[in-house]
């Protein structure tokens, strides 16, 4: 018992230093970590070890859980004004399909949480209830239905800690129950 604990201890310990270092040492395990969660664009610069790249920052994970209840469960979710971006992960951990029971996790201001669910209604299941291209939205994962998992990767930048920010649900009737604040602590 007492050896797992501690080796769960220096499993964290190592993560924790490979993020701190890659910036610096670019190692290249922790450079295909990041390929992986994004479209290569450009394979010119991936060759190179470059101090300027879009892809050294810190990646924060968070996980969210979502069911056929109708909830999220979680109220609030943190991360560290440190993280350069944020990968979220959705799970529907229920059974019923897409078009009943339908979830997607959406970042927005506060203010336009209204508004970005009023469109997203109009703009129907074909397009995931929410409106294309919609610039008021942060991050958006696509609608999944039960048993299915969906992440989302997207950047810190341009975003205050002491703005308000929600997460919520756009399928219809959804945004009642299933929302939240995204906080970032400084
Ligand atoms: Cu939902």
């Amino acid at each position: 018992m007492t050896v797992r604990i501690m080796s769960k201890a220096t499993i964290g310990v190592v993560v924790t230093f490979v993020l701190a270092t890659s910036a610096h040492a670019n190692k290249p395990a922790a450079a295909k970590q990041s390929e992986t969660s994004k479209p290569s664009a450009g394979a010119a610069q991936t060759n190179k070890p470059a101090k300027t790249t879009k892809s050294a920052g810190k990646v924060c994970e968070l996980r969210i859980n979502s069911n056929d209840m109708m909830q999220f469960d979680k109220k609030k979710l943190t991360v560290a004004a440190t993280c350069q971006r944020v990968r979220l992960v959705l799970h529907h951990t229920g059974k019923l399909p897409k078009a009943a029971m339908g979830h997607n996790w959406v970042l927005t201001k506060a203010a336009d949480k209204t508004a970005v669910v009023a469109a997203g209604v109009s703009a129907g299941l074909k397009n995931g209830y929410l409106l294309p291209d919609d610039k008021r939205i942060i991050a958006k994962t696509t609608m999944i239905g039960g048993g299915e998992k969906t992440t989302v990767e997207f950047s810190l930048a341009g975003l205050q800690a002491q703005e308000s920010y929600n997460y919520f649900c756009t399928f219809p009737g959804h945004v009642g129950l299933m929302t939240g604040e995204f906080i970032i602590i400084k």
